[in-house]
């Protein structure tokens, strides 16, 4: 008889593929080897190692899904997939650091890009040599990207854009932004959503760093603030149109997220579960108590259908049968739950849990962050709403 896998009781790591499994071993050790030893002066410090984008480069966790003549691993969905996991295992700030490289920034360029953007810019954001960044909220416009007010009006050789963006991962250290305004061809005109690359060092564009988050706290975070910023022609992206846009990079971003918060979760339950069959109180180990153990059941279960929805949505993903519903429902409940797991776990080791070296509050406080972005808990929550009854309810009157 096997014995139980704790760390994967339906064994869904035993249907992964040679190259993914690899890849998954790989991130696993780095993440491991590299990131941990840093993770905590990062979180309590706000440090952001400047060493780490070229390091992720070197082990081929930047692009895991780019084609490989632009510089990228050329790999599954699954395999990026499972990369998050690791990367959010240690800290979410790694894991968004990298969505944000893979998913917001190469993604968009390589699906959207002339070939002479995706020669300039895909192999240097692979190796980590360039950091990206993705500029679609505002100051008064989060959830709501649609009704943005950044606009590119069209000059003389290309646009001048005007505007700023807020909540921006990696803006102020980032060479290359994928910023979306609205294009106007007169003053008049409404405009239409595209997407512009926006270069450090062009006049008029600042992007001063977010202080005193208390999640997050080893990921930069920015503004973008565009004061007629001149956007050469050859910096647009030729043919997209409209939200869809950027809501395609926010398909993969939303589908890395939703694996990042399976490590997360299982880094917390793995620490808890630790503690509890050490720690005793009353005479013995809070482990031999009724009341942890079913909340360790409770999580252990949870983590286990985590994993087989992120593991399902990427075969999905993979043989091109994917549904941007399926990657909200996963965002959504995968998010969300792991931010359960991760205060059940802080209150399981009662005054340790605040500690940092604990970590598990260091996980909970990062979660609050990511179940807000890429569309909040609530926001994905309407989205399948709209899917089941066919009626929008972003705005009161339906
Ligand atoms: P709506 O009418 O729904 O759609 C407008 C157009 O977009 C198309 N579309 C999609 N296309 C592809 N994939 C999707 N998931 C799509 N969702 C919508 C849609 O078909 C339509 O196309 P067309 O051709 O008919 O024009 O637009 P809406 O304005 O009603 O949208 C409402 C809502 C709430 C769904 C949307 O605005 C939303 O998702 N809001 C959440 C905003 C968000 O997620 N922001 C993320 C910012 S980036 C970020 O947080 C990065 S954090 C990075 C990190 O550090 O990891
Ligand atoms: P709001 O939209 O003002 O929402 C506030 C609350 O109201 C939420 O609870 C929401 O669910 C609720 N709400 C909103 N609308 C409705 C409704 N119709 N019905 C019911 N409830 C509603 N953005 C980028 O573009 N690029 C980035 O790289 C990026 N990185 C980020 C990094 C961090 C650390 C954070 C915190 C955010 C980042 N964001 C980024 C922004 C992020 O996507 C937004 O914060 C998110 O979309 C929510 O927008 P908001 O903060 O304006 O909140």
């Amino acid at each position: 008889k096997q014995p139980f896998n704790l760390d994967d009781p339906f064994l869904f790591e035993s249907m992964l593929g040679e190259e993914e499994r690899l890849i998954m071993e790989s991130a696993r050790d780095y993440a491991q080897s590299k990131l941990e030893p840093r993770a905590l002066e990062g979180n309590q410090d706000e440090v952001f190692h400047p060493e780490i984008p070229r390091e992720m480069g070197e082990m081929g966790l930047l692009g895991i899904t780019v084609d490989p003549k632009y510089g990228g691993a050329g790999a599954s969905y699954t395999a990026y997939g499972l990369v998050a996991r690791e990367l959010e295992r240690v800290d979410s700030s790694y894991r968004s650091f990298a969505s944000v490289q893979s998913s917001l920034v190469m993604y968009p360029i390589e699906a959207f890009g002339t070939e002479e953007q995706k020669e300039r810019f895909l192999p240097k954001l692979a190796s980590g040599e360039f950091i990206g960044c993705f500029g679609l909220t505002e100051p008064n416009h989060g959830s709501d990207p649609g009704s943005m007010i950044t606009t590119a009006l069209k000059v003389d050789g290309g646009y001048k854009l005007n505007g700023a963006k807020m909540w921006i991962t990696n803006s102020p250290l980032a060479d290359v932004g994928v910023v979306w305004a609205k294009a106007k061809e007169s003053k008049d005109d409404p405009g239409v959503i595209r997407g512009f690359l926006v270069e450090k060092g062009m006049d008029g564009y600042t992007a001063p760093k977010t202080h005193n988050k208390m999640s997050l706290r080893a990921s930069v975070t920015g503004e973008m603030v565009f004061d007629d910023v001149f956007i050469p022609e050859a910096n647009a992206f030729p043919d997209i149109r409209g939200l869809k846009g950027p809501f395609m990079c926010l398909n993969n971003a939303r589908y890395g997220i939703s694996w990042g918060a399976v490590g997360a979760a299982e880094d917390c339950f793995r620490r808890a579960r630790t503690y509890v069959n050490e720690r005793k109180q009353f005479g013995h180990t809070l482990g031999s108590m009724q009341l942890i153990q079913t909340k360790l059941a409770n999580m252990l279960t949870d983590i286990t259908q985590m994993q087989l929805l992120a593991w399902r949505l990427g075969d999905l993903r993979d043989q091109g049968k994917g549904h941007p519903s399926m990657v909200s429902l996963a965002k959504r409940r995968n998010v969300g739950t792991a931010l359960d797991i991760a205060r059940i776990a802080r209150d399981m080791m009662g005054g340790n849990g605040i500690t940092g070296e604990y970590r598990v509050i260091h996980h909970m406080v990062n979660l609050e962050s990511v179940n807000t972005y890429e569309g909040t808990y609530d926001i994905h929550g309407l989205i399948l709403g709209r899917e089941l009854t066919g009626v929008q309810a972003f705005t009161p009157l339906g």
